[in-house]
């Protein structure tokens, strides 16, 4: 590849749904996105040396991280992936050293091989970010760990198309492990959410919006600001955390402030706080607001501040408690709607005989899962009114950035519950997959047969890595938009049809209609 030329079709928004081949619709350079194929295939190469085996410690860590810096929206600074490039090139001559793997090979080849390959490569970029978030908080499993070097080591192979799916129906049990791991570390480490009413009402005085998925770096910073006169913010995926228990006993967590990632340039233009972005999904911040934005962890951008890692222990995030106080905040409040979140497993299954009894004495007909990334496309305006056209006796569960395109709306309740109920971030799709179990078991049947419709709505690659875990549980008929990934072939979405009934999304009247009437 020339330094002019790329290629990278891994998101939802990819230029005419096919690849961006000059620059990235989400601003990537075509220098970052080589870089980044260059470190994919240094993690291959690593991968080959340890013959698909963890190697452990700060090894493991790096390939973790290296995948996850690679995810759309987090990293897009080119000295950071270069760093990551030598330092897995390093780990691999340490282990006596591999063929090296040529990043060309990736995204070229046979379509059919190269949209298999691409769909294992993706997934496995949206678990590594799971895992990562499990691993800061002490929580690994010798299984996922070792997984991501199976996996890079596979993606470096030859295989038939029946071989390929096979390694990805694999690769979705072990995301399901994954998610797992990463319930148990959140709750363990901050309880498990309850049902809570955020406020959206801004409160005048210095303040810092987070956005991102990390709750770690949520509670060091909350410990930080803590009787400094700082107010903190949710924005985007970090809504959920308000429903943990012990992140939300400090009183300086004000509420959440904007909506999903997308907005982010509208929302952040002059804002008079520090913004914080732990993950995904940063979009490159305009000069009015640039200098007042920081990242930390795999997130990067050229010359916005960055709060380094420090091994295990706490961060230092006295440059962006600094920013705040010097902008000094709003001057006046100003009022907002609360928002509810905090619906995960345990919340909704403490009330599991209600929900049981609603449904069997006819008060909840249908339960639909309207859940993942939202996005800028006009489409995803689907969702919202998708959500508005279910019927009364119908519950909405929800999950992700997604939940922006309608979380506001009062749709009412049904008894106890509101009909719309936040499960919480992306990460927590293992909680819907744990109450769908939890109901299949309680009807006695198999989880498609419950009155119950995944309608899905997908951006990045933690969606992939999600969708792939839904699949391998044999879950069947999930409803997919706003457009169909550019890396699945038309052989491939055959198969994903014929075997387990993936449907695009058409009109919210038509899809309400046809899931219904069954
Ligand atoms: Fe294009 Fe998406 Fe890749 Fe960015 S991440 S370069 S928008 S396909
Ligand atoms: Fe959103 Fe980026 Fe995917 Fe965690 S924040 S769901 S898009």
């Amino acid at each position: 590849m020339s330094d002019t030329s790329m290629f990278c079709f891994q998101c939802e928004q990819t230029v005419a749904g096919k690849g961006c081949t000059r620059v990235g619709v989400c601003g990537k350079p075509p220098e970052v996105s080589n870089k980044q194929d260059e470190l994919t295939a240094a993690l291959i190469a690593l991968a080959r040396a340890s013959k698909g085996a963890a190697v452990g410690g700060a090894t493991d860590e790096l390939v973790m991280q290296g995948l996850f810096a690679t995810v759309t929206n987090v990293n897009f600074d080119a000295a950071r992936v270069d760093a990551m490039i030598a330092e897995a090139q390093a780990a691999t001559a340490k282990l006596g050293g591999a063929p090296a793997y040529d990043p060309q090979a990736l995204f070229h080849g046979d379509t059919d091989i190269t949209s298999l390959r691409s769909i294992l490569l993706l997934g496995l970029r949206g678990m590594a970010a799971y895992a990562w978030h499990a691993h800061v908080l002490g929580v690994d499993d010798p299984a996922v760990t070792a997984w991501h070097y199976k996996g890079l080591l596979e993606i470096g192979r030859e295989h038939d198309v029946s071989g390929w799916l096979a390694l990805i129906m694999e690769f979705g049990q072990i995301n399901l492990k994954c998610m797992e791991i990463l319930d148990r570390a959140n709750t363990t480490a901050y309880g498990h959410p309850v049902p809570t009413s955020v406020a959206t009402t801004r409160e005048p005085g210095p303040f810092i919006v987070i956005t991102g998925h990390d709750l770690l770096d949520l509670k060091q910073l909350l410990d930080q600001t803590a009787g400094k006169g700082i107010n903190i913010y949710t924005h985007g995926e970090m809504l959920p955390a308000h429903g943990y228990p012990v992140l939300k006993q400090y009183p300086h967590l004000k509420g959440n402030y904007g909506t999903a990632w997308q907005n982010q340039q509208k929302e952040f233009a002059d804002l008079p706080g520090a913004i914080f972005f732990t993950t995904n999904c940063i979009m490159p911040p305009k000069p009015s607001y640039a200098d007042r934005v920081f990242t930390t962890s795999v997130v990067g951008f050229p010359g916005i501040a960055h709060v380094p890692d420090v091994h295990g222990g706490v961060k230092d995030f006295s440059p962006v408690i600094k920013k705040a106080l010097a902008l000094g905040g709003w001057k006046a409040a100003e009022a907002g709607t609360p928002l509810m979140t905090g619906f995960a497993r345990n919340a909704v299954l403490a009330v599991a005989d209600q929900v049981v009894g609603a449904i069997k004495a006819g008060l909840v007909k249908h339960i639909f899962l309207v859940g993942g990334c939202d996005g800028a496309k006009p489409g995803r305006n689907y969702y919202t009114e998708f959500v508005e056209k279910t019927p009364k006796d119908t519950l909405v569960l929800t999950l992700a950035c997604g939940k922006y395109r309608f979380n506001h709306l009062d749709l009412g309740k049904i008894g106890p519950f509101p009909r719309i109920l936040d499960m919480g971030q992306c990460n927590d799709a293992y909680s819907a997959i744990q109450v769908a179990v939890a109901l299949a078991g309680v009807f006695k049947c198999g989880v498609n047969d419950l009155p119950l419709t995944l309608v899905l709505s997908w951006y990045e690659q933690k969606a992939v890595c999600i969708l792939l875990t839904l699949l391998s549980l044999g879950i069947k008929n999930i409803r997919i938009g706003p457009s169909l990934p550019a890396f699945v072939s038309p052989t491939v979405l055959n198969v994903l049809v014929e075997k387990f009934g993936l449907t695009p999304i058409t009109t919210p009247d038509a899809d309400l209609a046809a899931i219904l009437k069954k």
